[in-house]
């Protein structure tokens, strides 16, 4: 390390911005027009409206809209590069693409209605990616994939009004909606609010999730390891950091080619290794068993072990810090979407018909820079851990039936003879306000320790792969009898990752095949099930929360809650909701009651379904059973 400079990382940066503003916290504080900006101040003599008249309801749903607008925009304008990635594949436009997934693709094809007799597969992947290119700018009418879900939630949605129509068109009605002097009713806000966040779970996160399955492989169980100790000394160190696989997957492809291995060999390296960071570490990690370095609040210490040559980045949760960071040491940024860019950072442009090209350029790069590492400032914490990944709700059919009964039943019955207790989305970010990963791991230790299965996505997937819970074996230790054995009938951990943030919509995916299976219930919303974001901190992890909400199931939110500033707002996402989707909001930010909490949701929807006496059985016959031993 360059010993004049002054690092500073994440948790000092959160030490000076303290204290941290009321208003902002409390979301009462509008700048959307140029006679504010306003702030609402909740003492006896303070304002109580803004200029125009806006009171605290109104200001603080227009801010919680935008801030699901943005988040639905990020899941969705990554949905629609890969849309687009996909019809230049199909052209044959993008080097070094191809379909893996041809059966995946016919299946789609047939649910899109397209006719497939006597078409070439190149064909078909082209008439797929513009039916889904085409539902971010559809005017009128449902997205299509509202249509995979019950039947009675669409209904719901209809009645309501608040099925999604096209993704952009949610999203420009949201931001116009926010405008000074147009929608003031807090309500009728989180009505474009719900239907703008299931533009993008059932619309541009679907869509992003489907055509990578069908472009990169649809993901199988797969074996990887994840923490820092997968940096290797004596390795070309390259960690893709970001979301979209469309870079990362270039990337490892250009990691094998034989003449790059051997110019990494003349460097003196003994090859090339890749590791991932984010949620492109949870893609290639689900299709190649790639190593993750780790998470959201992993990356800029990723740099200061001074053995990454180079860190390439496409959109979302990269820190502005990075560059700064690199600075100190010899590792080089590469940004290389047009949508981000870092000062300080590298820019290589990638396009799909040169992808391979900078693919290879930027591994090239990578290797050239490894004679610039300075051993002596080499520090590779030990730790790694084994996992098991690679669940989408397809494998889960196989893995639960067999290859040739394939069926969602076995994950049914054992929910309703009482072994699973009930199901648990854990997923969403990192933030510095708490410690790092610790509300993950104390909240899913609980849930499985009372044999609840825990699907995960994200950051926190990472945090809980880190920790040893998708160990197929280790993890089992940590789970509730009747849960472990469910799951070492079948082989796989209590926890099960399914993938990036995107791919939240394997978990509505799944939902519905349980629902659809039966005997659970005629929707989501009577599942034994609940989610939760304890340590969130992107506006996609909101769209994702709200998405969830709408579509049925109870949300837990912990760290901070953006709605506080409104009592009103707050009663109707805490409680009124529920009545209207079945879904609701709740905040709490100790992992203990969360899971309380959780727990005691999955067993109000046991009794409702009458399968609450099969649990008891269950225990009972385990306590009998343990007596007797
Ligand atoms: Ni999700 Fe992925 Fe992580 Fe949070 Fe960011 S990486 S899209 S937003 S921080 S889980
Ligand atoms: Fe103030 Fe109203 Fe303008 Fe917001 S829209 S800044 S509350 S005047």
């Amino acid at each position: 390390m360059n010993g004049e400079k002054k690092l500073t990382l994440f948790d000092e940066r959160l030490k000076l911005q303290k204290p941290q503003c009321k208003f902002g916290i409390l979301e009462i504080c509008c700048r959307n027009c140029s006679m504010g900006p306003c702030r609402i101040i909740q003492t006896e003599k303070g304002s109580k409206k803004g200029v125009c008249g806006a009171d605290e309801d109104t200001i603080v749903a227009r801010n919680l809209l935008r801030k699901i607008a943005v988040g639905a925009s990020a899941h969705s304008d990554h949905g629609r590069a890969v849309a687009e990635t996909f019809i230049k594949v199909a052209r044959k436009e993008a080097v070094g693409y191809e379909i893996k997934d041809e059966f995946k693709l016919i299946k789609l094809a047939l649910e899109l209605g397209i006719d497939i007799n006597g078409k070439k597969i190149e064909e078909i992947a082209e008439k797929v990616g513009e039916i889904c290119l085409f539902q971010f700018g559809q005017q009128e009418g449902q997205l299509i994939f509202t249509k995979r879900a019950p039947l009675k939630r669409q209904k719901i949605w209809a009645e309501l009004g608040i099925t999604p129509r096209g993704i952009d068109r949610e999203v420009v009605e949201a931001l116009h909606r926010t405008h000074m002097g147009t929608d003031q009713d807090y309500y009728n806000l989180m009505k474009q609010a719900q239907r703008c966040a299931l533009s993008d779970g059932w619309g541009g996160s679907m869509i992003a999730t489907d055509l990578q399955d069908i472009l990169f492989g649809t993901p199988e169980p797969i074996l990887g390891r994840v923490n820092f100790g997968v940096l290797n000394q004596d390795y070309v160190n390259i960690i893709v950091h970001g979301h979209e696989p469309l870079l990362s997957e270039m990337i490892v492809v250009a990691a094998e080619d034989p003449e790059l291995i051997n110019l990494a060999k003349q460097k003196g390296a003994k090859g090339i290794n890749i590791g991932g960071i984010c949620c492109t570490a949870n893609e290639v990690l689900m299709r190649h068993g790639i190593p993750i370095i780790g998470n959201f609040l992993n990356q800029e210490m990723a740099i200061t072990t001074g053995a990454v040559e180079l860190m390439v980045v496409d959109v979302q949760c990269i820190m502005a810090s990075l560059p700064e960071i690199s600075s100190c040491f010899h590792t080089k940024i590469i940004t290389t979407s047009e949508k981000a860019k870092i000062p300080g950072a590298i820019h290589v442009q990638f396009t799909e018909e040169t992808a391979l090209e900078k693919a290879k350029e930027i591994v090239k790069m990578a290797i050239e820079n490894f004679e610039n590492r300075k051993k002596e400032d080499v520090v590779i914490p030990e730790t790694q851990m084994d996992l098991v990944g690679g669940f989408s709700y397809e494998s889960i059919y196989y893995i639960l039936g067999g290859r040739f009964r394939a069926s969602y039943r076995p994950l049914n019955d054992n929910i309703i003879n009482g072994k699973i207790r009930g199901i648990a989305g854990v997923v969403g970010c990192n933030n510095p306000k708490v410690a790092h990963d610790q509300i993950h791991l104390k909240l899913v230790s609980k849930l499985i320790e009372n044999d609840v299965l825990v699907l995960q996505t994200g950051c926190s997937a990472i945090a809980c792969a880190k920790a040893g819970f998708m160990d197929s074996v280790k993890g089992l230790d940590y789970a509730g009898k009747g849960l472990r054995e469910v799951c070492e009938a079948v082989g796989i951990p209590p926890v099960i990752h399914m993938g990036s943030c995107v791919d939240n919509s394997r978990i509505l995916m799944a939902a519905t095949c349980v629902v659809k299976e039966g005997g659970l219930g005629d929707d989501i919303s009577e599942l034994p099930a609940a989610g939760c974001a304890p340590e969130w901190m992107s506006e996609k992890a909101l769209s994702i929360g709200q998405y969830l909400v709408s579509s049925g199931l109870f949300i837990v939110f912990g760290v901070t809650w953006p709605t506080f500033g409104s009592k009103n707002l707050t009663k109707y996402l805490f409680e009124e909701i529920e009545k209207e989707v079945g879904g609701k909001w709740a905040f709490e930010d100790d992992p203990d009651k969360i899971a309380d909490l959780m727990l005691k949701h999955i067993d109000e929807k046991r009794k409702k379904l009458g399968i609450d006496k099969a649990r008891e059985r269950v225990l009972y016959d385990m306590a009998m059973r343990r007596e007797l031993e």
